[in-house]
């Protein structure tokens, strides 16, 4: 009788790797890469990151007193977008999620206009210095495809360009993710993607959002690289972004990056956190801190001293001051402001509805 066996031949195998230059002592782990013999450059990084720090406590604190609506908090998370901002080049695109403040401070947006945003008011998202990064992408992964096709317009121009797209962990669960890294790989785009894994979606846990292993690997389906790099590590992280934003401009196509961290705060403002989640974990993830691993290197390599991290403090409190000025001097919109920019033409019904805004004039606060 013959065998009911079926023979199976391996038809493609992969792997997945995961790299860190700097452990969470501050030790170097693995060989240092070429950008970080530019000395300034690390400082840079360093000092990128506690601004970073210092404008999320004070948004923090705008919010609890009133003077902020919600805010997304960045805390833990400083490395990867200092990282995302030193490894782009200004010519290039950013579409953020909502906690990537470092990189676009770096890339010359205002401290004041991320005020303002979280305060309700959308002019903060018209960048004076960056026009062409995009906004805040609340919605989620709905940048991406948007930066798919930004991809695609730098590809078809012939630009040197690469659109650098940010998601969170949760997010590629959306079709927009699947969607889009299949068509950057069928068409060999010039984007990466940073799928920043900080274990959370709301109070949605890393585990019970996939069954897939890595968040990485879902770049295997779309035939482009994927890889995991300790998002903590300032070092490691700016390297392995810098490779995948330098092969796509040169026309190697498209990434995905995972780094991995963990989110320290609430969700947002508006979240308690303590209702989901074990406080020991958070507690845990304080020792894979990014700032205080990049300080202790600094240290080791005689860089940085003590009067250098004062110096710091203050210029970064002096800062953050001076930007919380401008966002509570900026006065409001006026209230019709709300029906610019829908239409080319407003349809009547928001007509009808802004002229009756203006007949109330001020009679609502009698
Ligand atoms: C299309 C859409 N669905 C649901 C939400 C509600 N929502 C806001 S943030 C979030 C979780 C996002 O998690 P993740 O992508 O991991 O990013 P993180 O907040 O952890 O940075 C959800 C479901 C939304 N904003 N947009
Ligand atoms: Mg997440």
């Amino acid at each position: 009788m013959a065998s009911s066996k079926q023979t199976q031949t391996s038809v493609a195998n992969f792997e997945v790797f995961y790299s860190q230059v700097l452990n969470p002592q501050g030790e170097l782990v693995a060989p240092l890469p070429y950008f970080a013999c530019d000395t300034d450059e690390l400082i840079a990084l360093y000092k990128n990151m506690v601004l970073t720090r210092s404008f999320d406590s004070k948004a923090i604190a705008l919010q609890r007193t009133g003077k902020m609506g919600t805010y997304a908090s960045s805390l833990g998370q400083e490395a990867i977008a200092a990282a995302i901002g030193h490894a782009m080049k200004a010519e290039d695109v950013l579409l953020p999620v909502y906690r990537e403040y470092g990189a676009m401070f770096q890339r010359g947006v205002a401290m004041h206009e991320l005020f303002l945003y979280w305060g309700g008011d959308e002019r903060g998202m018209c960048y004076a210095n960056q026009p062409q990064d995009f906004p805040i992408a609340v919605p989620i992964a709905s940048q991406v495809p948007h930066a798919v096709g930004i991809a695609y317009a730098m590809k078809l121009r012939k630009e040197e360009r690469v659109a650098v797209v940010v998601i969170g962990d949760g997010a590629t669960s959306k079709g927009d993710f699947y969607e889009g890294i299949n068509l950057a790989g069928a068409w060999n785009l010039p984007v990466v993607f940073v799928t920043i894994n900080n274990y959370w979606a709301i109070s949605l846990p890393r585990e019970a959002q996939t069954a897939a292993q890595t968040i990485c690997q879902k770049s295997i389906a779309a035939g482009i690289p994927g890889e995991q790099v300790d998002g903590n590590d300032v070092i490691g992280a700016r390297n392995r972004i810098s490779k995948a934003i330098e092969k796509a401009r040169q026309g190697g196509g498209p990434s995905v990056i995972e780094p991995i961290t963990y989110r320290m705060f609430d969700h947002t403002t508006a979240d308690d956190a303590s209702r989901y989640r074990d406080p020991e974990e958070v507690e845990k993830h304080k020792q894979f801190d990014p700032i205080m691993r990049m300080r202790k290197y600094l240290e080791s390599i005689n860089l940085w001293s003590e009067a250098d991290e004062q110096q710091l403090n203050d210029e970064c409190s002096a800062k953050v001051e001076s930007e919380v000025k401008i966002y509570l001097d900026t006065p409001p919109q006026a209230p019709e402001s709300m029906f610019d920019h829908l239409y080319a033409e407003l349809p009547k019904a928001y007509q009808a509805q802004r002229d009756e805004l203006l007949n109330q004039g001020g009679k609502r606060d009698g």
